[in-house]
């Protein structure tokens, strides 16, 4: 995360007590009472959209009035963003393992780099035409059904580990071939 957990104790402790002397201002109305609720906080991964440009986090706060422990929706009282701000430095890099032909199937090797480090975002492989967005930490079974779904390939083993590196092995109609290298494109990563 972008954020260090000092300067995010930081910013909720600051939401906490802005929050709580605007309980205190509109105290008189007796209903909140001296007993008091339970003053709670969740948080929720906040994807790409108006609110965060790549992704970050939601903070929604509020008091718990029926008392069961959960923030519920209509007990929200503010929300705030904390959005993901690095660099975008992120970048795909694809090799070929095995040059394929002569009785060998081509491999090659995508990488998220830095490895390892990406908290969000997406990003195309382009073999003739561009796969859906990948999500940035797709399991080896996703990448593998994206690159299916393209028309010059039928058929892909893709192994590794969720956030990569992924290993493709071009088989099917591709088996015994020297097949292009994947082409990264629309790398959106954080
Ligand atoms: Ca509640
Ligand atoms: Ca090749």
């Amino acid at each position: 995360m972008l954020y260090s957990r000092s300067s995010l104790t930081i910013v909720l402790l600051a939401i906490a007590f802005s929050w709580l002397v605007s309980c205190d201002i509109r105290g008189t109305d007796g209903v909140d009472g001296a007993g008091g609720f339970n003053s709670l906080v969740r948080t929720q991964h906040e994807p790409s959209g108006p609110n965060c440009a790549v992704c970050g986090t939601r903070f929604q706060y509020g008091l718990d009035i029926n008392r069961n422990g959960i923030l519920d929706d209509d007990e929200v009282e503010g929300t705030v963003y904390l959005c993901e701000t690095r660099d975008p430095d992120f970048s795909l890099h694809i090799e070929t393992l095995i040059q394929g032909g002569g009785g060998a199937n081509e491999v090659q090797r995508v990488s998220i780099l830095p490895q390892g480090a990406a908290v969000c975002g997406s990003y195309r492989l382009r073999f003739g035409e561009d796969t859906h967005s990948i999500p940035y930490d797709a399991t080896a079974a996703e990448v593998q059904a994206a690159l299916q779904l393209l028309p010059g390939i039928d058929m892909v083993t893709v192994t590794g580990n969720a956030l990569g590196p992924y290993t493709i092995e071009f088989g099917g109609a591709l088996s015994d071939l020297n097949v292009p290298q994947l082409q990264a494109h629309a790398v959106n990563l954080r």
